[in-house]
């Protein structure tokens, strides 16, 4: 008897606000969609938003795509890296945050934590930022995160009210 694949739900968050952006998040849906071992099952509404980061930034196009996949974690980041590339990502010459024709973040990869270098999952802001939660939760409202289980929807819940419900100690004040 064969041995069904092990298949997983990633999500992927899409950003762009340098050059035809639109043309950016599309050539970016295209060619996820046709990467063997990759089925799209979604991808949300691509919305507008403000920059977070340095000032005079123009606005973003963000979104999240779901993803089903019989690929392991590295290998999804690499087709993300790959594709960013293709899309004229130029890394070398641009401040932290700073404007990007393409952005694509492995969001979440089923329910696997992993912080090895180069690869963190969940994304390490992704609790933090309304232009990642809002496309994720319009598609998967009640996926769990990791590490504590919370589901999207609550977490965009907490962030809407100003606490992201991860713990910060203070040391003074
Ligand atoms: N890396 C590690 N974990 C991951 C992961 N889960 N997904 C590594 C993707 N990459 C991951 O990424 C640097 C390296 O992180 C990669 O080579 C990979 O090995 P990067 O794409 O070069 O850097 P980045 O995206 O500029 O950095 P960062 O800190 O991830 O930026 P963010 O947090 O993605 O923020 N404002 C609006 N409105 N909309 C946006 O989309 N995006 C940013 C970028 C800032 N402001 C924004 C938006
Ligand atoms: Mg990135």
């Amino acid at each position: 008897m064969t041995k069904p694949i092990a298949q997983s739900d990633c999500f992927i968050a899409l950003g762009s606000n340098l050059g035809d952006r639109h043309a950016h998040i599309r050539a970016a849906i295209d060619a996820l969609s046709t990467i063997p071992g990759m089925d799209m099952m979604r991808v949300s509404t691509i919305i507008e938003t403000e920059p977070v980061g340095p000032a005079g930034q123009e606005r973003y196009l963000n979104g999240v795509a779901h993803i089903r996949t019989s690929l392991g974690p590295r290998d999804v980041l690499s087709h993300l890296l790959r594709i960013e590339i293709e899309r004229g990502r130029d890394r070398a010459s641009a401040p932290r945050w700073g404007s990007r024709t393409l952005d694509l973040d492995l969001l979440l990869f089923g329910d696997r934590v992993i912080d090895e270098p180069g690869l963190t999952v969940p994304h390490p802001r992704l609790r933090e930022r309304l232009f990642v939660l809002e496309p994720l939760a319009e598609i998967a409202p009640e996926f769990s995160l990791q590490p504590d289980g919370k589901r999207v929807w609550e977490v965009l819940d907490l962030l809407r009210r100003g606490t992201t419900g991860v713990s910060v100690r203070r040391t003074n004040g």
